[in-house]
């Protein structure tokens, strides 16, 4: 990029500092100090003068948007992994790449995972609110604050991607046996590996776990996947684990089956209005029922870091004429 006039990159959050520190370097960047989530009005002004928009998942990049974009606006490189907030068959029909920052954050989303599949059947939160509560813990006993074990019961992933191999590495260490349903079946080598099951029957994997970890993207395919019928095909002692979106579970009946004894709990970083939470789920994490946590599966300063990293070469390789190398294609419909 060298001699070339720099690219307008408007960047619609913070980001960590020695990310904003090399944007400032490379690009003419329009930086959000205050963190303020852009209003709409921002947002329109946003695509009309930029080269680049940097957005995240606080942000609805949807083609009302884009068909406001200006001239110039020929990137949307997203600082996230999941681009389900951005219409991108909209943005290529207006010859507007996408790019994601997939990998980098991976490992991060895993170890959430796993740490809300220990939380829920150990009655982590609770045990930990029993020593900060109003009430003086009376000291051990034989029978109290009893959790479920998770060794050697059955996991099922719903996605085997990458976030969803990640999670079965950590499960099988953890002594869980390892189930998937995903579109297609893995690598023989990496099932192998896994001594994974392939379950073809999402219905039929549901029915027979112990605990499910829901690892795919959020698509109109898999929107309400874990429908209100699906999860009444749960094990009453079964708990659920959400770490990808929060519209791919009817939460609405998962909290009905959890509320009626019909699922043990459930462990959730996502939401299906986030950041609206639905008041009952509040009820039951009283309750030691859910575990929940404001979408943080990723939030490691390295990760973040990363994440910065991959948008600046997604922008860089784009402004030297190449292929981005995490570019986001429009879903086949
Ligand atoms: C991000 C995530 O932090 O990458 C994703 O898809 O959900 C999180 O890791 C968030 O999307 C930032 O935009």
């Amino acid at each position: 990029m060298a001699g070339k006039k720099r690219p307008l990159v408007v960047i619609t959050r913070k980001l960590p500092d020695p990310v904003e520190t090399r944007m400032r370097e490379l690009f003419d960047a329009r930086l959000n100090v205050e963190d303020r989530p852009m209003t709409q009005p921002e947002l329109v002004a946003a695509v009309k003068e930029a080269d680049v928009l940097v957005p995240t998942i606080t942000d609805h990049i949807d083609a009302a948007l884009i068909a406001q974009a200006g001239e110039n606006l020929k990137l949307i490189a997203n600082f996230g992994n999941g681009v389900d907030k951005i219409d991108v068959a909209a943005a290529a029909k207006k010859g507007i790449t996408v790019t994601n920052t997939p990998n980098v954050l991976t490992e991060d989303t895993a170890d959430m995972t796993m740490a809300l599949m220990l939380a829920v059947p150990r009655r982590l939160a609770e045990g930990a609110n029993v020593l900060t509560g109003e009430k003086k813990w009376a000291g051990w006993s034989p029978t109290w604050m009893l959790g479920r074990r998770i060794w050697g019961k059955r996991l099922g992933i719903v996605g085997m991607g990458r976030i969803g191999t990640a999670v079965a590495r950590r499960a099988k260490a953890f002594g869980l046996s390892i189930h998937y349903h995903n579109r297609h079946r893995v690598l023989p080598a990496v099932e192998d590996e896994l001594e994974a099951t392939y379950w073809e029957s999402l219905d039929q994997m549901l029915a027979r776990m112990d605990i499910i970890s829901v690892n795919c993207p959020s698509t109109p395919a898999t929107f309400h996947l874990l429908s209100a019928r699906r999860l009444a095909l749960m094990q009453p002692s079964a708990y659920i684990v959400n770490t990808a979106r929060g519209d791919i579970i009817d939460e609405e009946s998962l909290v009905k089956l959890i509320h009626d004894g019909k699922i043990a709990g459930a462990g959730l970083d996502v939401y299906e209005h986030e950041p609206a939470l639905n008041s009952k789920l509040l009820k039951l994490a009283a309750k030691g029922k859910v575990v929940l946590l404001p979408h943080m599966g990723s939030a490691t300063l390295e990760g973040r870091i990363d994440m910065g990293e991959k948008v600046i070469i997604n922008i860089r390789a784009f402004f030297d004429g190449h292929r981005p190398p995490d570019r986001v294609l429009p879903l086949r419909t």
